[in-house]
Parts: structure tokens; sequence; C-alpha cells
């Protein structure tokens, strides 16, 4: 994975303008391999009976030696929500990757698959797939469900990087207390880049039309087998360091206890992309409102890590944070910087917490913004990712093709500008497969054999420890970029 950062740059610029799904971003750093961190060949065994533990997801070894693999990424796992047709997100631990738990058929293993609202394929990686990323993921096969009904009909979806490719299958999908009948991709061929994050698969809650699963969307099969009475759902993402593990997805309707006063419905702006994209009217750095020379538009994605707008557009912001600078196409600050971002939608501004925005330190002793300077898509478009969405409750309406946005209630904790600064996320960095002979989740720290026990205070713990690794200062930047050529057309 220490590939540079250039033939990324390019791979995406070739695939612009076209849409994306799944953007994970993350930075990679030189001086973090650390093979104390994983040791692959020991996991710990799950503790099953916990939700709220960090677990080792174990693959139980079945016939094949094929799958015969051990899912060591680590997954820090959500209470179950109280609230009716819900199921809890997931995360990594590191606030990169939000990841909602599947069962599917009659298989008992559960699936962790990437929550993406920015595109509506699902897939997950098949028992037949030999690719490396499978063996480090959990499959699903005919071997794992009964009820499995196998398709020849291929899908495919290209990324700046790679590609998955399989077949469709049509299964129950368990989804918290929801099971729909579902079509979605069987992943045979998976690019490499999916070793470096712990989901399985991806689970599409886009609102795309057109797409390269030619099969009805989940929203549509919820809503036409009358699991839920509207196609809607809210998404509240958990914080790390909050230690709250209360990231939930509400399908079917809004969770009231997640925020106060109404919510704030902005429509979608008319669009041939599918994306859940909106006007944004301001955005400033506490009451310094950034120029922009024209209007532009944020697609909300829960797939995507941060914040990523056009170069230009960063620049101007990061110049009201003082003490910034730039490299690149990323940005550090000061570390103590108390700087509230604000991006205001119908005019009404939403705050982003400094220990969002601001990543971890560097060894230059500044801290990087996750706030980057990528076109991703159009000049006025922005991919505002979990960076943002963390900090309010997020509705998406595909009644009436409109985001709306709530303030927290209290409960979910909001950091002050003053808090401790977060360790870098990604602090086990992407380890190197030649040293470590697994190229593992960025997030995936082995387990300790004591997992079993662990507790949220170890993974502050373990946590504290990353923040100990010496960063370099020349940290590069990784992204699977999601091309939906296909998917879209
Ligand atoms: C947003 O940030 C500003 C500046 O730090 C602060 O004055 C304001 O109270 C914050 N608003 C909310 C709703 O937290
Ligand atoms: C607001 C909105 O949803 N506009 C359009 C988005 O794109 C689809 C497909 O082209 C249109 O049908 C919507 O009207």
């Amino acid at each position: 994975m220490h590939t540079s950062l250039l033939p990324w740059l390019a791979l995406s610029a070739a695939l612009l303008p076209t849409a994306t799904a799944f953007y994970p971003y993350h930075y990679e750093d030189d001086s973090t391999t650390s093979n104390s961190r994983r040791t692959p060949s020991s996991p710990a065994v799950a503790n099953t009976d916990s939700r709220s533990i960090t677990l080792p997801i174990h693959r139980i070894t079945t016939s094949s030696s094929l799958r015969t693999r051990q899912n060591a990424y680590k997954i820090v796992n959500s209470n179950d929500p109280k609230q009716a047709n819900s199921v809890a997100i997931d995360q990594d631990g590191g606030d990169l990757s939000y990841m909602v738990a599947v069962t599917i058929g009659d298989s008992k293993e559960e699936y962790h698959l990437l929550l993406d609202s920015a595109a509506s394929n699902t897939w997950v990686m098949g028992q037949d797939c030999r690719s490396n990323a499978c063996k480090l993921h959990n499959s699903f096969g005919t071997s794992d469900s009964s009820s499995l009904k196998t398709q020849t009909t291929p899908f495919s979806v290209t990324y700046g990087t790679g590609s998955v490719s399989g077949t469709l299958a049509t299964d129950t999908l368990h989804i918290g207390p929801l099971s729909p009948s579902l079509t979605f991709g069987l992943a045979n061929d998976v690019s490499s880049e999916f070793s470096s994050y712990p989901m399985d698969g991806i689970l599409g809650i886009g609102r795309g039309t057109a797409d390269n699963i030619a099969a009805p969307k989940l929203l549509d099969v919820l809503s036409t087998s009358k699991l839920i009475s509207a196609k809607i759902y809210g998404v509240h993402l958990s914080r790390a360091t909050d230690g709250l593990s209360d990231g939930e997805l509400n399908l079917g309707t809004v969770n009231k206890d997640r925020f106060t006063g109404d919510l704030n419905y902005v429509d979608c702006v008319p669009n041939d992309t599918g994306f859940w994209e909106v006007p944004v009217s301001a955005a400033s750095v506490d009451t310094n409102s950034i120029p922009l020379a024209s209007a532009r538009n944020a697609i909300i994605d829960t797939g995507t890590s941060f914040i990523l707008m056009p170069p230009s557009d960063a620049l101007a912001l990061h110049k009201n944070i003082a003490g910034y600078v730039q490299d690149g196409e990323t940005f550090s600050v000061p570390c103590d910087t108390a700087a509230t971002v604000q991006f205001s939608f119908n005019n009404v501004p939403y705050n982003i917490s400094t220990a969002d925005w601001r990543g971890g330190k560097l060894s230059t002793g500044l801290c990087r913004s996750n706030i980057v300077g990528r076109q991703t898509f159009g000049e006025k478009q922005w991919l505002v990712g979990d960076v943002f969405l963390k900090n309010v409750y997020s509705v998406f309406d595909a009644e009436k093709w409109r985001v709306g946005f709530g303030v927290k209630s209290a409960g979910a904790a909001t950091p002050s500008a003053s808090s401790a600064v977060p360790p870098p996320p990604t602090s086990a960095g992407v380890p190197d497969a030649a040293e470590t002979g697994l190229v593992g989740s960025p997030g995936a720290a082995a387990p300790s054999s004591a997992a079993a026990e662990a507790t949220q205070q170890d993974q502050k713990d373990e946590l504290q420890k990353g923040a100990g690794i010496k960063r370099n200062a020349m940290s590069r930047v990784v992204v699977l970029l999601a091309s939906s050529m296909f998917i879209l057309g």
C-alpha cells in the first residue's frame, strides 16, 4: 500500500466526473508500520455475546481450505438501538468506516457492510472469491445459507484502483429486525485495496436508480414488502472518543430522541447522479464566512470519512485558520486550534466540532485537517462525509428527495474545542504486506488475547498508545475512489 499519491490522483482524475459510491479516505504514514500491532496468526476468540466490545470476527473454518481464514479487523460495535426498525451502526474505532452488521439467509455469520449513502449497490464478498481481500474478510456463499439463490448475471463496480465483480444472488437480508429478500452482488473478485478496510461488503442506501446491480434497491424493497411505511432513514453516527457506542440507522422513520427541535429539510438539487446532494448556503470558520466563487453543493455521504472539496475552496477555508500549513491537497493546523468550522444548509448553521475536523498529530507538531483539497466530482460539489455527519442527526427522505439535519440531543456528547487532540485514526497505518505478510485494516489493531474482556477503556488506551507512535510529517493520502461509471451511467 506504499503507493505514491500521484498514481492515485491520476486515476481518480481520469474517472472524473463520474459518480462515486465509496470514498473511504485515510492518511498513510511511512513511519507507522508496526508489526507488533498485528498478530494475525493468533486471533482472539470472539465473544459473540456482547455488542459493545471490540470483536475480532472469527471465520469458522469449514471444509474448504480456501475458507480457513481469520478476520482480525477491528470493529467497535454499537449497542442495539431501542427504536423499532433500527440497527446499530458499528465502526472501526477511528471514525473512518461506519458499518451495519447483517446476517444473510440462514447463515449465522455476521457480515459488516459499509453504510454507503452515495450509491445503491449492495454486495458482499463471496465464498468462491480467491482475492486476498476476500481471504481476510468474512465471505458468504451457498454453504453458508441454504436459501441463497445464485444467478449467473454478472455485476461489476469499478474503483479508482481496481474493481469488485461477481454475480448476482438473492437471499434474505437480516438487517436489524427487518428481513427483506434482496438481490445483491456476490463478489468473486475484489481488489486489494479492500484489504485495508474492515468491511466485508457494501450496503448501498443511495438514491441511484440506474445501477450496475440490476435489482430493486434496499429502500424500495423494504417499502414494497411493507416492512417500512416510508422510504426514509435516519443516521446517527457514533464518535469513537465519546465512548458511547450509540451509532444507529433508523429505517422507515426518524428517531426523535436523537435531535432537538425540528429537522431542517433541504431539497436535493436537480440531478442525474443519484446523490443526496444539497445546496450549501454558507461555510464559515468561526464568524468569518468563506468566500466562494459560486454556489456549492454538498453530496452527503456516509461512506466518505472526511470532507473533500476542490483545492481552491479548501484553501479559502484553511486561510481562516491561524497557523495553517498546506501540503499539496492536505492541510495541517496548530493542534490547539479552537476554530469552529460551520456549514449552513437552508441558512441554518451546523458546527463541525474542532475535534472532528482536526485530525491526529504529526511529527511537525501540527495536527492534520480532515478537510481535504480534492475535487472529487464537479467543481461545485463537495463530498461531505462522516467528519460532518457526526455532528448532526441526518435524515435521507426518498419520498420527497430531501435531506434533513437535526441538532443532536444532549447525551450525544459534543467534544469541546479544548478536548484532547485525538490520536491519528489510522494509528496502525496500513501494515506493509511484505513485512507482516498481511495487509490489514488501518484501524485493525490485532486484538489482544484478552479481547473478549476488552472494554471501551481498553480501546481508549489502545488509541492513546497509537497516538504515541511517531508520525511522519509527510503523510500520504490513500484514497479508494469508487466510480459509478457502470453504476449510474
Ligand atoms: C457553534 O460554534 C460557535 C463558535 O464556536 C459557538 O459560539 C456556538 O455556540 C456553537 N453552536 C452550537 C449549536 O454549538
Ligand atoms: C430533485 C431531484 O430529485 N431531481 C432529479 C434527480 O434526478 C432524477 C433522475 O434524473 C430526476 O428524476 C429527479 O427529478
